[in-house]
């Protein structure tokens, strides 16, 4: 049987009524949901019985050096960050993450960093970052689907990460994987090629800008964000950024990614925030502001970083490896 993939994947962006729509949806059940909490426990006490369902545990906070990236960015509403997400392993909607990420399990939480390195192994989350070395970083996230959000995101260079396990010279390029998690419904269905695969070039991955991420706005990650830890890469369209990564492997070949694979003429292995190239069905110019209403602004060459990053691609036809 033949199962034909749907073509509109990663459509342009939810219009703004669904956007709107959806963030006070969301403020209504959180504000339903505490007062049925409220009841719940006035009920609970009243009666004497057990205590009621246990409020979910907050995220909790992380220490990490304010740096300078990105000062003067106005962030994005943290709600917006943590509401509005693209993760199709739980759903293609922006409000489906948020909604079903939940029951994934991060803790504890291996990685297996196999091929041309010295010290190849599946290490434990905290043996390969260093929880006492994080960071700060405000860095603009650029969908594809035009649109962006400003990020507190809180991690460790990658490259601080490769150089704990020793590329060898046979490294070329570096591919991560997601984990495929039992709770991840969205991947009984086609919609990508799972589990979710992502690469860079190994001089992109050891950039000091590419960020391994495990927080934001000062506390873990959420898992609808890609908890325990995610790629951030400022320069490329957001789907660079691979979610929960359990696997990274460096090789000799330039690696197969998820979205090039379900639509090679319309994502590259490259994917460069470039305002020149459009997308095949729409521009990329310009970007809608996630939580400003109407407010679009110009896309900046490669989201800003052209002057730290545009060396790396000196020579390259950027229309040809977009
Ligand atoms: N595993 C996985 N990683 C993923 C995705 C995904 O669907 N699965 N979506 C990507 C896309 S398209 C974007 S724009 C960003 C969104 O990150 P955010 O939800 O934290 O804003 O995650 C990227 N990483
Ligand atoms: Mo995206």
């Amino acid at each position: 049987m033949i199962i034909k993939k749907p073509n509109k994947a990663h459509p342009k962006e939810n219009d703004i009524t669904s956007e709107k729509a959806y963030l006070s949806r969301r403020k209504f059940i959180l504000g339903a949901g505490a007062v049925a909490g409220a009841g719940l426990l006035g009920a609970q006490s009243f009666l004497g019985g057990d205590r009621p369902e246990a409020a979910a545990i907050p995220p909790s906070d992380l220490v990490a050096k304010k740096t300078d990236f990105g000062a003067g960015l106005t962030l994005t509403d943290e709600a917006a960050v943590t509401g509005f997400n693209n993760f199709y392993e739980f759903g293609v909607s922006k409000g489906d993450p948020v909604r079903y990420a939940g029951g994934m399990e991060t803790t504890p939480w291996s990685i297996t960093v196999d091929g041309a390195v010295d010290k190849p192994g599946t290490y434990a989350l905290e043996d390969l970052i260093d929880f006492n070395a994080l960071e700060e970083r405000i860095y603009r996230l650029r969908c594809v689907e035009a649109w962006s959000m400003v990020i507190p995101w809180i991690g460790v260079s990658l490259a601080s990460v490769l150089k704990k396990v020793g590329p060898t010279s046979k490294a070329k390029y570096v591919a991560f994987q997601t984990k495929l998690d039992k709770t991840m419904f969205g991947t009984r269905y086609p919609v990508l090629d799972w589990p979710y695969q992502e690469g860079l070039r190994i001089d992109e991955a050891m950039n000091d800008l590419t960020l391994l991420s495990v927080g934001l706005f000062g506390k873990v990650l959420p898992n609808q964000n890609g908890a325990p830890v995610r790629l951030v890469v400022p320069w490329k369209y957001g789907f660079k950024s691979i979610k929960s990564i359990t696997r990274i492997s460096l090789v000799e070949q330039q690696p197969a990614t998820s979205w090039n694979v379900s639509a090679p003429r319309e994502y590259g292995f490259y994917s460069n925030v470039n305002p020149n190239v459009n997308h095949p069905r729409w521009a990329q110019d310009n970007e809608r502001i996630i939580g400003e209403l109407f407010r679009r602004r110009p896309t900046d060459m490669f989201n800003g970083y052209a002057e730290e990053v545009g060396q790396m691609y000196a020579g390259m036809d950027l229309k040809a490896n977009y």
